[in-house]
């Protein structure tokens, strides 16, 4: 099929361009290609900045092979440096808890999901904040962490009634192209969970070209690059495309938590979390739970040339992962990070300027892409490729005064990774999770529950949900007090 026209002189200089940085192979299949495919084809290769993305994949690879031991000097968090609500007193807790929730009622806390990653090992083809584990009330993960904030927002008004008309928690959720229809759709059909949708800020994170093992440009069809989310480090550049900084400046905000979509536990807006990170003047804050094993999947906070760092669990060695402690015979990188975390709005503001980029990592995948020896689509059943992802804590390094805060894991982790049935990080351990916390908060206001014969929970689980909008963190609950309770269980308002 021949070019039009008007686009011989375009395509020509973009072809020309990519065969000077060696990626021709982009345009292999250019005289095969309808018009309309020719010119999908070169909008999108127009888009992409080739030199830019030999340089970064350049970087990624040749950082492949060298270890982070050998490449950094790295250390254990120093003693001391870690606060912790596993050691903090009630009173000290209740306190950050009001001194957070008055933030909250003055408007100055925003909240930003990342929500734009694939959950490809979960495998659903929905955005994973849409997945329902399973609970009584079927609720989503969004629809949870919605009512979480409204939950707040309501007592953060009714403590602080004189700020009640500023106790609003801005959200704004960073999708990505796979996920940004679905997310929008799924909260227009539950009208927001109950939330004020003008409060809701959805923003799209940025993409990046996949390649091969060698840099190359992969096509996903003769006339398409092969293009994936470009990490959830991509949230920095995002927040000021999309102005999501200023509009939360002009709203009156100052912090933010930022948080990772599959974590039914998680503590959205967390009062307690941003008055210990406000009250020690941090800039960024990020919450750990002691790992459960040496091989987890989760990055560890330590010190890497002498500054702030985290070494995810996909580089770090298994030695250095295996090191224990030589006092207490604890693992000596024991910082689990949660990708939960906290940030000043100014900090967010400089991001960009302090950084020039954050490093790309390398995520081995298998990719669906135009085999250029047959010129077929072949879906791979093992990774052939490259996807380039920043990473959200590397900006960690470019603060003084990061505030590491460990929390309890069976109260404020249990993500949602793999897919059912898997026996960890999945939809079932996720319910399991949440219905032991929710016994836990009945039982500590003196309630007794009875697991009844219509429970259709597994042994040894119970089938027992509190709303969000009933309690946040077990707070309100007194209702419950000296009440016998038979399960399956649903409490949605005060009895
Ligand atoms: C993340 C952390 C890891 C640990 C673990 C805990 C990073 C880089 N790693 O690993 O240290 O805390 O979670 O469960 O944070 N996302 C995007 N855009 C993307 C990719 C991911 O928004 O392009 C979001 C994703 O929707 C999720 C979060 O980032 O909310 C973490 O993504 P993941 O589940 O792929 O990260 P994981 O489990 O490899």
């Amino acid at each position: 099929m021949m070019t039009t026209q008007s686009q011989i002189p375009q395509a020509q200089a973009v072809r020309e361009k990519f065969a000077a940085a060696g990626q021709e192979q982009v345009f292999a299949y250019w005289d095969e290609l309808t018009s309309a495919e020719q010119a999908g084809l070169l909008e999108q290769a127009q888009a992409l900045d080739v030199d830019y993305i030999n340089k970064i994949a350049k970087q990624a690879l040749d950082s492949l092979s060298v270890s982070q031991e050998t490449a950094h000097r790295i250390e254990p968090l120093p003693e001391g440096s870690v606060g912790s609500t596993l050691t903090a007193s009630a009173e000290q807790q209740q306190a950050w808890f009001q001194q957070g929730l008055e933030l909250i009622a003055q408007g100055q806390v925003a909240v930003i999901l990342m929500a734009g990653g694939q959950g490809t090992r979960l495998g659903s083809s929905q955005p994973k904040g849409c997945y329902d584990i399973n609970l009584l009330s079927h609720s989503s993960l969004f629809r949870l962490q919605a009512e979480r904030i409204v939950r707040l927002q309501n007592l953060a008004a009714q403590t602080f009634p004189q700020h009640a008309a500023t106790a609003v928690i801005p959200w704004a959720i960073m999708t990505s192209g796979p996920t940004r229809a679905n997310t929008e759709a799924h909260f227009e059909a539950h009208r927001y969970f109950g939330l004020d949708s003008r409060n809701v800020i959805f923003f799209n994170q940025g993409t990046l070209p996949c390649l091969s093992f060698d840099g190359k440009i992969l096509l996903e069809s003769k006339g398409k690059v092969s293009e994936a989310p470009d990490g959830n480090g991509g949230i920095y550049a995002a927040l000021h495309r999309h102005h999501v900084i200023s509009d939360l400046r002009r709203r009156g905000v100052r912090y933010v938590h930022s948080y990772c979509v599959d974590n039914c536990l998680v503590r959205v807006a967390d009062p307690v979390f941003i008055a210990y990170c406000v009250a020690k003047g941090a800039e960024c804050g990020a919450k750990v739970v002691p790992k459960s094993s040496w091989d987890e999947a989760v990055g560890v906070i330590c010190h890497k040339n002498g500054r702030f760092a985290v070494v995810e669990y996909s580089e770090i060695s298994s030695e250095m992962a295996q090191l224990t402690r030589a006092d207490n015979g604890r693992l000596a990188y024991n910082a689990g990070n949660i990708a939960n975390h906290f940030y000043t709005l100014d900090f967010l503001d400089r991001v960009p300027t302090i950084t020039d980029g954050l490093e790309h990592h390398v995520a081995k995948k298998k990719i669906k892409h135009v085999d250029p020896t047959t010129g077929q689509q072949v879906a791979p059943a093992k990774p052939n490729g490259i996807k380039l992802e920043q990473f959200v804590f590397d900006v960690f390094p470019y603060t003084d005064n990061l505030a590491v805060f460990e929390v309890e894991r069976r109260e404020e982790f249990s993500p949602l990774k793999n897919a059912p049935g898997t026996g960890s990080d999945d939809p079932e351990t996720s319910r399991r999770d949440l219905a032991e916390q929710h016994l836990r908060f009945a039982q500590a206001v003196g309630a007794t529950v009875v697991k009844g014969p219509e429970d259709p929970a597994p042994q040894g689980e119970i089938s027992f949900e509190l709303s969000p909008i009933v309690t946040y963190a077990g707070e309100g609950l007194e209702f419950l007090q000296g009440r016998t309770l038979t399960t399956p269980q649903l409490i949605t308002k005060p009895l």
